[in-house]
């Protein structure tokens, strides 16, 4: 059967489209690019809002990552808040198949802290954002098969810029399909910078984040972004975005998405409370890490807000408060990182 842009969700839907059906002819699609990054790919991802940058990553790099990662699920990077140390002789697989996503790893990883700087994510960001540009936030996820997706959302609900500047850079540790749960976009959704409405979804496809409704587009105008492990998708904090439960019989859909803006921006995110005495007015989360460029506000040192900890799956909200103290805890008592979150 031909394959058309419609009918590529109501096909994944009814789980019929098969791995890799989506690019045309075999070949990646538009917007898959290799660097050194043109100008058509900056303006693949000024229109549509998103970018693949493929073999971004060595597979020596990709290796390195999931090794790393069965490290963290093991707990030999430390205990993470929301999750309990396995049974002892507890294998590999069954580290990971017990946790969907893991919030902040950077912050006990050396390995994955040395990611957020990859010369591949630098050339990007300063491409499309500019040539200050901060990190905020990294998520690792396992999504071992049968794990839910994520519902339709845009980013800056979540972590909201002053500038629109927020960006994904998605690191593709296997090779991610329409089965196994590839991330699936809205192409040009961001370009009226409105954030939709959402709504919890009660749908049990999809883990915690709230769904997005009342925008101008259906299920039909969204594409699959399938990839090969050691492609990096960028996509704009606007875009609307989601992905589908691993429905493989086995494996993972491993990805670690770091979360990037302007250094020009201030970063009101704070999860709902100012810090006592803030107007949302100068609000700066300062819990950064620079990774190209100058920051214009470096006098403001930096601190610790958020502290690595397991997402606490399906349970409303997707918790990144839940077991954040707990792992600010955790942290300083570690010595990895001073707290002064007074401050
Ligand atoms: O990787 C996924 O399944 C979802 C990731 C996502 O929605 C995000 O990083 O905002």
């Amino acid at each position: 059967m031909a394959v058309t842009h419609a009918s590529l969700n109501g096909r994944a839907e009814a789980r019929e489209l098969r791995p890799f059906e989506s690019w045309p002819g075999g070949a990646s699609p538009a917007g898959y690019v290799r660097r050194p990054l043109d100008d058509e790919a900056s303006r693949f991802f000024d229109e549509q809002g998103f970018l693949v940058v493929e073999n971004a990553l060595s597979s020596d790099e990709v290796d390195e990552l999931r090794r790393e990662a069965v490290a963290i699920c093991r707990g030999e990077r430390g205990d993470l808040p929301g999750t309990d140390p396995g049974p002892a002789g507890e294998s590999d697989d069954e580290a990971m198949r017990r946790i969907l996503c893991i919030h902040f790893p950077h912050k006990v990883s050396p390995v994955m802290e040395r990611q957020l700087a990859h010369p591949a994510i630098v050339e990007t960001l300063t491409t499309v954002i500019g040539p200050n540009v901060k990190c905020m936030q990294s998520m690792l996820f396992i999504k071992s098969a049968g794990k839910p997706g994520q519902a339709w959302h845009q980013d800056e609900i979540y972590i909201p810029t002053r500038d629109r500047s927020l960006t994904g850079g998605w690191i593709a540790m296997d090779d991610a399909t329409v089965e196994n749960g590839c991330l699936w976009v809205i192409p040009g959704s961001h370009r009226p910078g409105v954030l939709y409405y959402q709504e919890w979804h009660a749908d049990p496809r999809f883990d915690c984040a709230f769904e997005a409704r009342r925008y101008p587009w259906t299920d039909a105008d969204a594409v699959p972004v399938e990839v090969r492990a050691g492609s990096i998708v960028f996509f704009n904090g606007y875009l609307l975005h989601r992905s589908l439960p691993n429905y493989a019989n086995a494996g993972y859909r491993r990805a670690l998405v770091n979360h990037y803006m302007s250094a020009a921006s201030l970063l009101p995110w704070y999860g709902g409370t100012l810090p006592e005495g803030q107007h949302v007015s100068i609000a700066d989360h300062r819990d950064i890490v620079m990774i190209a460029g100058e920051d214009p506000y470096a006098w403001k040192g930096t601190e610790q807000r958020h502290g690595p900890h397991v997402r606490p799956s399906g349970e409303g909200g997707c918790g990144n408060l839940k077991y954040n103290e707990e792992a600010l805890t955790r942290l300083s008592e570690q010595g990895g990182h001073s707290s002064n979150r007074e401050r």
